[in-house]
């Protein structure tokens, strides 16, 4: 009896609720850090990663990116994002206990990590699709959510009737794959509301 309790929240954990939805995948691992584990995390990576203020230039002005940010990885690897590009800081044990867990649960491998970090309620990321070409066809997309809970919401380029508001709460596992990033959009928009810091974790395979 005991075991078979054990078990069960073994399986909670790494319990994942398929989201219904057209044209690509979404898998939502509702908690599977603990609150104990993913509080420890956002504390360890708010001290320990270098985030950076990046600014972007729109129209001959310049904007400072209304959120911190940093991008860890195996050497060797560059991204751009946002019109910036970067070559990986290299990893840290934190990061590796993350990408190991959900390379578990997933079966996909990631080989980086771009991280978003949200001061508050007027951070924000506009709509974007992760469809770089180095992320390659049909990527996975393993996002990882850390402290105050924060709205993902998707559009679908082609179909204006398609929409979907999924919150992210601290502790839970986000995977985008399929043809997801094809046919959607994602974004987190700005809040009116008081909001505590958030950090959100979006691990990669850079080919
Ligand atoms: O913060 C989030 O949940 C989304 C992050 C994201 O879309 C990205 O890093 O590409
Ligand atoms: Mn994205």
């Amino acid at each position: 009896m005991t075991k078979d309790l054990f078990s069960l929240s073994d399986s909670c954990s790494d319990a994942a609720a398929p989201i219904a939805i057209p044209d690509g995948e979404i898998l939502l691992f509702a908690s599977l850090f603990s609150p104990c584990e993913a509080s420890q995390l956002f504390e360890t990576l708010r001290q320990d990663i270098q985030w950076r203020q990046e600014q972007i230039t729109l129209f001959g002005r310049v904007h400072k990116l209304p959120r911190l940010t940093a991008w860890y990885g195996e050497p060797n690897i560059r991204y751009s994002y946002s019109g910036l590009t970067h070559d990986s800081l290299p990893w840290i044990p934190s990061l590796i206990s993350v990408k190991e867990r959900i390379e578990r649960v997933s079966g996909a491998s990631f080989n980086s990590v771009l991280l978003n970090r949200y001061r508050d309620g007027a951070d924000s990321m506009s709509w974007h699709a992760d469809d770089e070409p180095e992320l390659g066809r049909n990527p996975v997309i393993g996002s990882v959510s850390l402290g105050q809970t924060r709205v993902l919401q998707l559009k679908h380029k082609s179909d204006g009737s398609q929409r979907r508001s999924i919150p992210l709460a601290g502790g839970s596992l986000l995977l985008m794959r399929g043809s997801l990033q094809h046919h959607w959009l994602h974004r987190v928009a700005k809040s009116r509301r008081q909001m505590g810091e958030r950090i959100n974790l979006t691990y990669r395979f850079i080919a």
